[in-house]
């Protein structure tokens, strides 16, 4: 890094010891410097260095009351890091790892990812330390409620529009929602993922997955290859693993290998998604409880022994740096000719060097994984009009934008001399949007 490395280095030294954020924020501007060398007028202007610093940041206390009537407190963040170019928007996830480090590398990737789209979205994040494993509905309920008498004085349907993310599914959405409502006696689109019957959108729930498969075929496509016939393996249970396995078997692929934060199953038959799917969003269990209804599969205890099932198609879709260096290896020596990240940052900085190198297809996180929030962005037009898609519709356009995405990362990618580098297309093709936005909009004193 040249004309960056002083942004880099600022961001270190006001950020201290934040090192998923530095990591997101390394790989941008390591690929923004040719743009950097384009555009004087935005080093003139200090567009870098106004990008990387959170436009607002909130953390406040959520104290809740468990089933023991003992008080419980956690900590609570939303980080609202651009409006170049539209309101705040981005999922919230409850999770332990959770901290200022974690929801501000969400909440910048979010920015270009929101860009890529092609909608009017900003960027931003949100979340807390709680741990929704092994609490009751109720608790649930009293944090979320908790969580939301605050929040909801830093959200509106025009100005942040937060949804889910690791630990914040349908159940957590309407309980949010419900007391949003009360507090300001509204019923508008101020959170998306909501259930159908209070204005969510038809197709949200699978696009995040959706939106990946249908990215990653037009990207083997360009390679000469596809889905079909393929063996996947794919991280994580959660939301966004169960969709893309879904549509890697109606693409004619098989997914032979899944996870959770214990350990991975690998059933060489096929796995049974609708198994997983009443295991994990029905009954909320462990996914080691599937060799019970499968006898042809087996389990094994640690995540990261997933990346050494053989496969031809990798999709980390758990959390970040799950897949690191000594995994890349793994799946390149064993054949594996595509990766794509489900998840946000699942693949560390080394890993995805090692992929690029050796030829590998790399559909990276901001928009591989985009369809979750551009469908999302469908769900506020939804609610503006006070009309819903049909999901044929919604998804139809939601395979537009996916095709879209990775046509403008990859034509970005050729200008800027690195053919097939998806990472720093998406990277330039996200930022000139925000930039041209920024610098549009002056400087305010
Ligand atoms: P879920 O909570 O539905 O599922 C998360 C899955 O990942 C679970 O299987 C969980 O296992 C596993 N997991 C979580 N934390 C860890 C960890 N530290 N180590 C190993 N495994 C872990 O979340 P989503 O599916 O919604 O999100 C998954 C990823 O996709 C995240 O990176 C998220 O940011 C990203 N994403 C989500 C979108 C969405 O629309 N939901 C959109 C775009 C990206 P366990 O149950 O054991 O915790
Ligand atoms: O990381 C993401 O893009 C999400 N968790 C989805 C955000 C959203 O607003 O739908």
């Amino acid at each position: 890094m040249k004309l960056l490395a002083n942004v880099m280095e600022q961001v270190t030294k006001r950020n201290p010891n934040e090192t998923e954020f530095h990591q997101a924020v390394r790989e941008v501007l390591e690929s923004l410097e040719p743009v950097a060398e384009k555009h004087p007028e935005w080093l003139k202007a200090n567009i870098f260095s106004r990008f990387v610093e959170p436009e607002r940041q909130i953390i406040f206390r959520v104290a809740w009351v468990d089933d023991n009537g003992e008080v419980q407190v956690n900590r609570g963040f939303r980080i609202q890091f651009s409006s170049a170019i539209g309101p705040y928007k981005g999922g919230i996830r409850l999770h332990p790892s959770v901290n200022a480090s974690i929801i501000k590398f969400l909440g910048f990737e979010q920015i270009l990812k929101n860009s890529l789209t092609g909608l009017p979205i900003g960027g931003g994040k949100g979340g807390s330390d709680f741990d929704p494993k092994g609490k009751s509905d109720g608790e649930v309920m009293r944090f979320c409620q908790s969580f939301m008498v605050e929040l909801s004085k830093h959200i509106g349907a025009d100005t942040d529009v937060p949804a889910g993310d690791i630990g914040v599914g349908g159940r957590e959405i309407g309980y949010l929602y419900g007391m949003y409502k009360r507090l300001r006696n509204e019923f508008t689109g101020v959170l998306t993922g909501k259930g159908l019957e209070y204005g969510g959108s038809l197709a949200r729930t699978e696009a995040t997955g959706y939106g990946l498969c249908y990215f990653m075929d037009e990207a083997l496509k360009a390679k000469g290859k596809s889905f079909n016939g393929a063996i996947v393996t794919v991280s994580g249970s959660g939301n966004v693993a169960i969709y893309a396995a879904q549509k890697v078997r109606q693409l004619g692929g098989k997914v032979v290998a899944m996870s959770d934060s214990n350990g991975y199953i690998y059933d060489p038959a096929g796995i049974n998604v609708e198994t997983i799917q009443i295991l994990k969003e029905v009954e909320r269990q462990r996914i080691s409880k599937y060799v019970e209804f499968h006898p042809g599969a087996t389990y094994q205890e640690g995540c990261a022994g997933i990346w050494n099932v053989k496969c031809d198609i990798a999709l980390p879709c758990a959390t970040q740096n799950e897949l690191d260096e000594e995994a890349a290896k793994t799946l390149i020596a064993n054949g594996c000719y595509a990766v794509g990240e489900g998840a946000n940052m699942p693949t560390t900085a080394e890993a995805a060097n090692l992929f690029i190198e050796n030829k590998v297809v790399f559909g990276p996180a901001k928009a591989a994984n985009a369809g979750g929030v551009a469908t999302s962005a469908l769900e506020m037009s939804q609610n503006s009009m006070r009309y819903s898609w049909s999901f044929e519709e919604v998804d139809a356009k939601l395979k537009d934008i996916m095709v879209n995405i990775y046509n403008n990362a990859s034509e970005a990618a050729k200008e800027y001399g690195v053919e097939d580098n998806l990472v720093v297309g998406a990277n330039i093709a996200g930022f000139i949007k925000v930039a041209n936005a920024m610098y549009a909009q002056g400087i305010a004193y």
